[in-house]
């Protein structure tokens, strides 16, 4: 389980302004009619992945006359997130009691055959897609008041009377999204998969694009600052709606809390509001996201409001250190995420994703022609560099370690090679070197995996890069994936951080850079992929 950090002390500080110009940028959302594509019928196996055994065309779903205990499954095609209206009937004698019926709105095929009533997660079952329904009086067209995200709507009838049966007549979708697909002209490349990792990112990106940059549209529905930094990315290379991370940032920009911290995320509604979480690296992360949109944009206005607030957080960041020039390992009053791999040890990344802050503190500052902060922020990061060499390169294993059990994982040698600790060429050893030893503590997340990739090819290793692309992002593909998933450990494919897959989210917004990678290093001016 992962810690949660419950703060004793949370202020907040609104900057009116900002969340004005945030609301302004508030976009349309399109909506899109979607129907169903099929009836499908699925047998449990000894994997946890159903069988299908049978497929129908939609047009039978109206002779289905469906008894106590009968369901019906509809496969739309692909993931879509929105609203549904289910047209329902009654045919037989006079409906003498109520319809009483079960809706599993589903990702994946194998959330219609796990068995929910054994969850024992600690984030709330709220989360899984299913009603219980009790229809009074058929027909009815039944317009469900919540949005979900789904693939697969799997409808059961739990009872009805002995007299009269139910019928289906039509289930539609309204799909909801600030962007369009169509709006993405595809890659073109011999290599079908690549060509299909593109889509699917595409379309994962697009399901997260909603008021904001959601980080899921199942769970968590909010906008989290980590996510947030990837999706960016991927917009810009794909739906270029520039305004959308404008808004973002001044969300966050104008939400603080307690000495100006950014929180982790921020909840969307009743009203726009942080959430009480400070997550180290993810506030420290919101300089990447400023820089990233002052270089796509040249908005000068943006970059000089926001400035102050990714300064701060490197202020703050560095508040954690040590005489000796480290963050301590876990201090209990933050998390520092970095992944959800199981026993992570996050000390040295602490370290590393400061340093990397810094950097782009560096350069927010050259563009801001601020001297004195790049002066301050040169000389403290050549500190720190050092201080990382000092405390956590053991010389022997040729490798980083962290923690007090001098852990070696994946993610630590990623996050130094990000904060270039070393030159390219010594992080290019590393970077090889890692794979060698491939360190017990892996990656399991599509966030993390990112900044592998995005490390092999800051480390010259962009060959090397596109083919793990297509190993991890491509097996999810192998695996059924319609948009990236939440979290992917290939040598594990049912892991989950919250105790059950059923939570998982699997359109996850920090999956989606693919598309950002193949777009921004390896296309040529004619749109092909070049290796
Ligand atoms: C998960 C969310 C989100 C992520 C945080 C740290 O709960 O899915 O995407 O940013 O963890």
């Amino acid at each position: 389980m992962a810690s949660v950090c419950i703060l004793d002390e949370f202020h907040v500080h609104k900057n009116e302004e900002f969340l004005s110009i945030a609301e302004e940028l508030k976009p349309d959302l399109i909506r899109t009619e979607v129907t169903p594509q099929r009836l499908l019928k699925l047998e449990r196996n000894e994997h946890p992945e159903p069988e299908i055994t049978e497929e129908e065309p939609v047009d039978h779903l109206k002779e289905k006359v469906l008894k106590k205990d009968d369901s019906i499954i509809l496969d739309f095609g692909n993931h879509y997130v929105g609203y549904v209206t289910l047209e329902l009937a009654s045919v037989g004698s006079h409906q003498d009691a109520p319809a009483y019926i079960y809706l599993k709105f589903a990702e994946r095929l194998d959330e219609l055959t796990t068995d929910i009533s054994a969850y024992n997660g600690w984030i709330s079952k709220g989360w899984i897609q299913e009603e219980y329904l009790h229809v009074d009086v058929l027909p009815e067209k039944l317009v469900l008041p919540r949005r979900y995200a789904f693939r697969y709507l799997e409808i059961k009838v739990l009872d009805v009377s002995l007299k009269f049966s139910l019928v289906v007549q039509d289930v539609k979708l309204q799909s909801v999204s600030a962007v369009r697909e169509e709006m993405v002209p595809a890659i073109q490349t011999e290599d079908v998969l690549l060509r299909k990792i593109d889509q699917v990112s595409i379309r994962t990106l697009k399901n997260c694009m909603q008021l904001v940059f959601e980080d899921g549209p199942k769970r968590d529905r909010r906008m989290w600052l980590g996510d947030l930094r990837l999706q960016a990315r991927a917009n810009y290379k794909t739906f270029g709606h520039k305004d959308m991370v404008k808004r973002c940032l001044y969300l966050f920009g104008g939400l603080t809390f307690n000495e100006g911290k950014i929180p982790a995320c921020l909840f969307l509604e009743p009203e726009i509001e942080p959430d009480d979480t400070y997550l180290y690296d993810y506030a420290l992360l919101y300089g990447s996201v400023l820089l990233d949109y002052y270089q796509e944009t040249g908005d000068e206005k943006t970059l000089q409001d926001l400035y102050p607030v990714a300064i701060r957080q490197i202020e703050i960041g560095l508040t954690y250190l040590t005489e000796d020039n480290v963050i301590p390992d876990r201090s209990g009053e933050f998390w520092c995420f970095v992944d959800w791999g199981e026993g992570l040890n996050t000390q040295a990344c602490s370290l590393a994703i400061l340093i990397y802050a810094m950097r782009y503190g560096i350069r927010l500052a050259e563009c801001m022609k601020d001297t004195q902060t790049k002066q301050w922020l040169s000389e403290k990061i050549q500190v720190l560099k050092q201080s990382a060499i000092d405390h956590f390169w053991d010389e022997g294993k040729q490798l980083f370690v962290s923690g007090p059990d001098r852990q070696i994982s994946w993610a630590t040698q990623v996050w130094m090679i990000l904060a270039r600790v070393f030159d390219q060429e010594k992080n290019r050893a590393l970077i090889l070197h890692t794979i060698e030893v491939n360190p017990r503590i892996r990656m399991v997340t599509p966030y993390m995996y990112h900044h592998y990739i995005d490390a092999l090819i800051r480390s010259g290793e962009k060959e090397r890069a596109l083919e793990e692309m297509k190993r991890y992002w491509g097996e999810m593909i192998h695996d059924g994936a319609d948009t990236f998933w939440e979290l992917y450990n290939p040598f594990n494919k049912y892991e989950s951080p919250y105790g059950s897959v059923a939570v998982n989210s699997f359109c996850h917004a920090w999956s989606c850079t693919p598309t950002y990678f193949l777009r921004k290093f390896y296309l040529t001016e004619e749109g092909d992929v070049k290796k």
